[in-house]
């Protein structure tokens, strides 16, 4: 693979047994073409940000080395997405599958249907700890060492789940 960027990706579940959904969804990123998954973080538990009237929510971040450009990952993730039987209907409401392209590489993308870094990473506990745990010295373009934003989210219970 000639192109060396490194992409983080969000995955987030809260529906229909979490861990097999992200533990899926980790061998099927390593599947897309031209695609392998480098490194994985653990899985983190944390309540729903946002409307609480939800199941809690597994979180984990991998980082990817893609050939793929940014739309056509997007579109491979939303395949997955819609593999995994994700219904969008309700916006912040519970899902199967939640895949977001988080980082690609120094890009700063501003599209319509994809925006890069993700516009609210850096305010999320549950993003930013497990990219943390598999790349400390992350800088998020625009906004600066992703590890001082971590003491500035809104506190939510997280745990990091053992293997
Ligand atoms: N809350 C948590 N804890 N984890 C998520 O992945 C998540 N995703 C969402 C909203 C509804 C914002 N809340 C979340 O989309």
């Amino acid at each position: 693979m000639n192109k060396r960027e490194a992409v983080y990706i969000g995955l987030g579940s809260n529906l229909a047994n979490p861990r097999s959904q992200l533990e899926n969804a980790l061998q099927e990123l390593d599947d897309l073409p031209e695609t392998m998954v480098t490194a994985a973080s653990s899985l983190y538990e944390s309540a729903p940000m946002g409307p609480t009237d939800q199941p809690d929510y597994l979180n984990a971040v991998a980082c990817i080395a893609t050939a793929l450009e940014p739309l056509p990952l997007l579109d491979a993730l939303q395949a997955l997405e819609l593999a995994h039987q994700r219904s969008r209907q309700q916006h912040w409401g519970p899902r199967t599958l939640d895949l977001d392209i988080l980082l690609y590489g120094e890009r700063v993308i501003d599209e319509e249907r994809l925006q890069v870094p993700h516009p609210h990473m850096h305010n999320r506990s549950f993003v930013l700890q497990p990219l943390l745990e598999i790349s400390p010295e992350t800088v998020i373009p625009g906004r600066g060492a992703a590890a001082g934003w971590l003491p500035r989210c809104e506190p939510l219970q997280i745990r990091r789940l053992s293997d």
